[in-house]
């Protein structure tokens, strides 16, 4: 690959060729890839539909770009290295010729069990390999995966299934995260019971628990495995070909279906990763999040294995067996890169400095902070405990939407600052707008953060709902796309994102709608009404608060009961990532004239900061605010 910048001239020449000629620039980088035809136009475009059209004509393998291509120079080399939860369970590493050969086995078990080129395979896996060669093998035969992160419940499964009309599904028996064990298929079941468009699941073997396996739909994948060859030619694909669709919260209703596709998706992944980390042969890159998210996706398996990196995969969770797990993994691999959320730092602060002097971290070059705001005092400890003040940060802000990295310094390129994202990476044009709309120019200034020209990694559409996408993305500030955050730039002109603007939460990195919880909660049986917030939580960023109006306490069952009732409701409906930390009981809500529940008014006082609710004037009745004041959690 030839298109790592090196130097803070090269970025600046870079970013300005990308503003200048665009085309030019995206076509130059695209160069490096494998294409089994070359495009005949780089870019078609406009937001007002929105129609974004990368590569026009392209045609091209993902996998054959992330594993045959690597094949001649690097087939020895570790492609993935795969770390399990228990540390004392073997890992296993795998070579780019191994990798390549078990993703052409599964694809060819896919295509056994009738998946053809469009079809959508939804996959509820834990954080095994099998779970990146199933990803890559739908890739290889052009069938669209839908990963769903093992936290969601039945219901999030079949809702996810059902908007996108899946044929098969792959999950496993079940899952160890940290001290727990949990029972994936068994979930699927239930989810399944309403999708009558799944015709097969394929179920891997990981944690021997039993589980029921239905003639005629369910399979065993080591079974399947053992009935095929490792011959599977790559499927030929258009640019504009669907490559997968990730599920993602808005602040309206159900969440939306992100469609990304093969040729602009690669192109953006890749180029973000060599640069953003500035990652280096025979380096080996850690990054923690799951692959059940947009960061997963692109920097865990697509990104890496695009560049020919070695790429870390961690089954496991930070504090398992004990807060010192990530620094072991460092130390045992040797890992080079370690990319990881705010809340995860935050939460191993809390341990203190035991577990991190327990081992050698003198490996790592490059750190990485991605999925919410980092606060400073996270950010110092970063830093300071674990790059030994000898390791770039690089705050890296970006959506699912995005494909990847979109603002973010370039490593050891870029001056860092606290808590800032810096500057845009090249080919992101990013403006800030006032709430009538109008761009603000200059620095020193604040506002809502839009992009005012395409990226190749930016969303196509919305499966199955144009128009929710133009709606969500494209409608707010017409000939923009509106990305739902704050941001400010500062002086310098560099970025700092504040948070979403929107009713959109960000709970210890995971996007969730406040809208959603709420329909969990009124699930619930004998809640006439709730109303949901986020308010600052040390060590998830957000936690959720909800006020909930209920018809009457019912019998037997005290309040405590009640909201531990409203949890398990919340659970069975989305997951436990989406549990309110805190419920009052409240007899009223505090609304408008017109209905309009004022939640400003709902923050401040979950914030605690009931001093100054602002102007109240509005107010249907201003006697629920003392109420809800006094009765504050
Ligand atoms: C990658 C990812 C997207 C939302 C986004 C922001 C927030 C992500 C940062 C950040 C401040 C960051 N995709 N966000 N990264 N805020 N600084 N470096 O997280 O779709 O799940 O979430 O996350 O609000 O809109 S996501």
């Amino acid at each position: 690959m030839n298109y790592q910048i090196q130097t803070f001239d090269e970025y600046q020449a870079a970013y300005q060729k990308s503003v200048e000629d665009p085309e030019a620039f995206w076509a130059e980088v695209a160069q490096n890839f494998h294409w089994r035809k070359p495009w005949t136009k780089t870019l078609q475009w406009n937001f007002d539909e929105p129609n974004v059209k990368w590569f026009i004509g392209g045609k091209l393998n993902i996998t054959e770009n992330c594993l045959d291509r690597h094949l001649a120079t690097r087939g020895d080399q570790p492609a993935i290295i795969w770390e399990p939860n228990d540390p004392h369970e073997a890992g296993v590493t795998l070579t780019y010729r191994m990798l390549h050969d078990q993703v052409c086995r599964m694809a060819n078990v896919l295509k056994r069990n009738g998946v053809r080129k469009g079809d959508r395979i939804c996959i509820y896996m834990p954080m095994v390999p099998e779970l990146a060669i199933a990803v890559l093998a739908c890739a290889r035969i052009g069938a669209v995966h839908s990963v769903v992160f093992g936290g969601f419940s039945a219901q999030s499964i079949a809702d996810r299934i059902n908007d996108a009309q899946c044929k098969l599904v792959i999950t496993s028996d079940g899952a160890f995260r940290g001290g727990k064990e949990i029972p994936l298929k068994s979930v699927v079941d239930d989810a399944l019971i309403g999708c009558p468009s799944v015709e097969r699941v394929i179920v891997m073997t990981r944690t021997r628990t039993p589980v029921a396996m239905l003639k005629g739909r369910d399979v065993w994948m080591e079974q399947e495995l053992k009935q095929v060859t490792a011959d599977c030619p790559a499927e030929e694909m258009d640019a504009e070909d669907m490559l997968f669709i990730l599920y993602t919260s808005g602040s309206t209703g159900k969440p939306k279906g992100v469609v990304h596709t093969c040729g602009g998706y690669m192109v953006y992944s890749a180029y973000t990763f060599s640069n953003v980390f500035q990652y280096k042969e025979n380096q080996v890159h850690f990054c923690t999040a799951d692959i059940g998210w947009i960061t997963g996706h692109s920097y865990i398996v697509y990104g890496p294995l695009a560049n020919g990196a070695t790429t870390l995969l961690f089954e496991g969770v930070p504090t398992y067996p004990d807060a010192g797990r990530f620094w072991e993994i460092v130390d045992k691999h040797q890992v080079n890169i370690l990319y990881t959320a705010p809340t995860a730092i935050r939460s191993l602060m809390s341990f203190g400095l035991e577990p991190v002097q327990k081992y050698d971290l003198s490996s790592l070059q490059v750190l990485g902070s991605v999925g919410e705001p980092i606060n400073a005092e996270a950010w110092h400890w970063y830093d300071d405990n674990i790059g030994k003040n000898n390791c770039p940060i690089v705050d890296t802000w970006w959506q699912t939407e995005n494909g990847g990295i979109l603002i973010s310094p370039i490593a050891g390129i870029t001056k860092t600052k606290p808590t800032y994202a810096t500057l845009p990476l090249p080919g992101v044009q990013p403006v800030l707008v006032d709430e009538n709309g109008k761009i603000i120019e200059g620095n020193g200034v604040s506002g809502n953060l839009c992009m005012k020209f395409p990226w190749p990694g930016i969303l196509r559409t919305t499966y199955g709902d144009h128009e929710r996408c133009r709606q969500t993305y494209f409608s707010t500030y017409p000939g923009l796309y509106f990305t739902g955050d704050g941001c400010l730039r500062d002086e310098d002109g560099y970025y700092r994102i504040t948070g979403r603007v929107d009713d959109v939460l960000n709970v210890s990195g995971h996007r969730i709608g406040t809208a959603e919880v709420e329909n969990a909660i009124n699930m619930h049986t004998g809640v006439v009404e709730s109303a949901v917030v986020g308010y600052p939580h040390d060590i998830k960023g957000q936690g959720i608060y909800a006020y909930v109006i209920t018809d009457q306490l019912p019998d037997g069952h005290d309040a405590d009961l009640t909201k531990r009732d409203i949890l398990a409701t919340v659970s069975r409906v989305i997951g436990p990532i989406a549990k309110p930390d805190k419920i009052q009981f409240v007899t009223g809500l505090p609304k408008t004239r017109s209905g309009k529940i004022m939640r400003r008014i709902l923050r401040k006082i979950a914030e605690g900061d009931t001093s100054n609710l602002g102007d109240t004037t509005t107010l249907l009745d201003p006697a629920v605010v003392e109420e809800i004041k006094a009765g504050a959690v």
